[in-house]
């Protein structure tokens, strides 16, 4: 492919559809930047730059420019010579990679629906595309690709906003070696929202996994495993919703089966896998009514069919949903009482045992993925985050908290790296500057964190559950109190009579106290782990390790204990890469393509910051570009460039700022590259080089015409 074409896309691009880069905006609002993204999105250009920057408009509709033909432009291009995409910015992180031999990362942000997951999977398929390899590194790359069918068919799930919703976040690092071939990777999973295995709200749908294996089961597992239509499972009949539009259960159980296939998980755990997945079906059908306030199963028949799904006892298993062991203190002695539970503590007990056996099998998953790509030494590498964006319901509970918190960190590592690396740079090529002001929502990430002085919501949170022993209202009120009292004065801070409101960066939020307490502590009854140590299946025991003899005592981790270190592992993780960043938006509640709703795009543009993004772009040096690139793309302006600078870069990249004029205050030259200060003079040098092609054009035409 030669330059002159891909000039000629560009020049077309720039003309049809606003700005490629939208540091070039001539203003700065928010309506301009929607209008911006609206003109390109009508057009059917869903990436946009700012900077190095991609903002990419969910199209909901497979767009033309994802084939062979557009890997081969890309690769190997510099960001401006080809219109924006996910490819470009794929192409640059790896070879940066290769070049300055550092690990890049990516952060995929943006809010349900926005594309995140999709933009994921391009990303892997242009690496596994343009890598090489022989057949180990091949079969690296089929891991690397199948884990993602595979972890979809566990962790997303159809919800109002997504037919398709991950309801976990991943950090999937692709390794590779000095030769630039992926030859190992490791996935770290986040937050899986385990509440879905036991109900859903209407219209939504529980994990994938569960409806493909009810429309793919062969005859012989359809009997083995009790499998019966799902309006019969208590766990898939709640909402009211079994089928999603365009998605066929039945072929993606193939697919997902073939997934475990090349991941190496053996036939006879493929079938525990199921097994499991039936068992927590089953589990879910145990019903309880009251006797004499306390609990009795309502049907002794429905226990036969997990306890032999799980290989447990069936009276055990009776016996441990409707009872639990409790120490209890007698004159200085510790004994162990048994204690009858109600109803609702009895399915509380028999969910959290289903939600357990789901989580840990998720792990199991993630791990068996792990263990066959894994490789002895680290090399090179480039990390994919893609993680669920930042939710704002009607109704916040503990689990909006912790997403959110998730990602008012990736936002605090989005505002010190850019900035940072704007600096550095300036600092590098000798550039002056000033530094500019920014909304530093590290305030707001201290608010959540902090261990100390004054202690942060999760320390409170975590305090009240190790002192006060009550569940429910109790406790969650004396937390409400004890926020109060520690963090009532903190100016992101309010509370309310129900709760407490966080100004996140992207907007207040309020919470609901109501089983912040239960959430966090967040613990599985050791009768419940005793239970299923005595299960007949290996598998089964193996994810249940705990030692409980050896009990730690001292404070139980909780789930925002949890939460916290896995936010500040990443954190350092992505701390020591070069990051790239893709800002995904959803322009409709629809998911119709070409449907544009302003509103919705304008507040995601507002919380995005991205007028911010601009404006930090912009303070400093809106544009920056090596000689030899700067040379190259205004080449046409000057007899002396045209075609070739023959001379020292520098001096021509001079040379060519001084032939059209712009002011010296404009501009600056580093050791290796132009800096040019107002987009403005920039917007000169594009419009001056749109008309020279166009004149070039125009002469070559007529020409043409002259001749035929
Ligand atoms: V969530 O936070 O996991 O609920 P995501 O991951 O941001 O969300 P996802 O990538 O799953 O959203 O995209 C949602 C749907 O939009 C997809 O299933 C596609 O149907 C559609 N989509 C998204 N991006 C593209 C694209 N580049 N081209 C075509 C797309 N369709
Ligand atoms: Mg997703």
């Amino acid at each position: 492919m030669g330059s002159k074409e891909r000039y000629h896309w560009q020049s077309h691009n720039v003309k049809q559809s606003g700005v490629d880069d939208m540091v070039l905006l001539s203003k700065i609002t928010e309506e301009a930047i929607v209008e911006n993204l609206k003109k390109r999105y009508l057009d059917d250009y869903i990436f946009t730059y700012i900077g190095s920057v991609l903002i990419s408009v969910n199209p909901f509709k497979q767009m033309p420019y994802f084939t062979d033909r557009e890997i081969e432009i890309y690769q190997g291009a510099a960001q401006y010579e080809n219109p924006p995409h996910i490819y470009a910015l794929t192409d640059n992180m790896y070879r940066n990679m290769m070049i300055d031999a550092e690990n890049q990362c990516v952060i995929i942000s943006g809010e349900s629906g926005a594309g995140k997951t999709v933009a994921a999977k391009y990303i892997m398929g242009y690496i596994s595309k343009v890598s090489g390899g022989g057949s180990k590194v091949q079969h690296v790359k089929d891991i690397i690709l199948q884990s993602n069918p595979l972890l979809e068919a566990f962790g997303n799930a159809k919800t109002v906003r997504n037919n398709n919703s991950s309801r976990f976040g991943k950090y999937v690092e692709i390794q590779f070696s000095r030769g630039g071939e992926p030859d190992g990777g490791k996935i770290s999973n986040f937050l899986l929202e385990k509440s879905r295995v036991v109900s859903q709200n209407e219209s939504e749908r529980n994990f994938h996994i569960y409806y493909q294996l009810l429309e793919g089961a062969s005859p012989e597992q359809v009997e083995n495993l009790g499998i019966a239509d799902p309006t019969y499972y208590f766990y898939l009949n709640q909402s009211g919703t079994y089928k999603v539009d365009g998605t066929d259960d039945k072929k993606e159980f193939n697919e997902t089966m073939n997934a475990m296939q090349v991941i190496g998980i053996t036939a006879e755990i493929q079938l525990m896998v199921l097994q499991i997945i039936a068992g927590i079906l089953h589990l879910g059908n145990i019903s309880f009514t009251e006797v004499g306030n306390y609990a009795k199963v309502e049907n002794e028949a429905h226990l036969a069919f997990p306890a032999f799904l799980l290989g447990i006892n069936e009276m055990k298993l009776r016996e441990k949903v409707t009872s639990r062991k409790m120490d209890s203190k007698w004159g200085g002695k510790t004994e162990s009482i048994n204690m009858t539970l109600n109803v609702e503590q009895a399915g509380y007990t028999r969910d959290a045992l289903s939600k357990a056996l789901y989580a840990r099998l998720f792990d199991y998953l993630v791990d068996a993925v792990n263990k066959a790509m894994q490789k002895p030494y680290e090399e090179y590498s480039i990390g994919v985050l893609d993680i669920y964006g930042f939710e704002i319901f009607q109704k916040n509970g503990f689990e909006q908290f912790c997403i959110n918190f998730v990602n008012e960190k990736l936002q605090q590592i989005f505002i010190e790296l850019t900035l940072k690396a704007e600096q550095e740079e300036y600092v590098q090529e000798g550039i002056k500057w000033t530094p500019i002001q920014y909304f530093n929502n590290k305030i707001v990430c201290d608010l959540i964190e902090n261990k100390l002085n004054p202690p942060g919501i999760m320390s409170v949170l975590d305090d009240v559950c190790a002192t006060m022993h009550a569940t429910g209202e109790g406790a969650d009120s004396t937390l409400l109190q004890k926020l109060q009292a520690a963090v009532g004065g903190h100016e992101h801070f309010n509370s309310w009579n129900q709760g407490f409101i966080i100004h996140h960066y992207a907007g207040k939020v309020s919470y609901d106290v109501n089983g912040f307490c239960e959430r966090n502590r967040d613990v599985l009854f050791t009768d419940l782990i005793e239970l299923m140590q005595t299960s007949e299946f290996p598998f089964i025991q193996m994810l249940f390790p705990e030692n409980l003899q050896n009990e730690k005592k001292g404070r139980p981790t909780t789930a925002s204990m949890k939460i916290k270190k896995q936010a500040n592992d990443l954190v350092s993780k992505l701390m020591k890469c070069t990051p790239h960043y893709i800002r995904c938006i959803k322009p409709n509640e629809t998911k119709r393509p070409k449907d544009w709703e302003e509103s919705r795009v304008k507040h995601q543009v507002e919380y995005l910051g991205l007028k911010e993004n601009i404006r930090v772009r912009r303070a400093g040096f809106a544009y920056r570009r090596a000689f030899p690139k700067f040379i190259q793309r205004y080449a046409i302006l000057t007899p002396e460039t045209w075609p070739y600078w023959r001379g020292d870069e520098r001096q021509g990249a001079l040379h060519l700022l001084r032939s059209v004029n712009i002011d010296t205050d404009q501009y600056q030259m580093g050791k290796t590259k132009v800096f040019v200060k107002n987009p403005e003079s920039l917007f000169l040098l594009e419009e001056m080089r749109e008309r020279k092609f166009d004149k070039f054009a125009r002469t070559i035409q007529k020409a043409w015409r002259k001749y035929i």
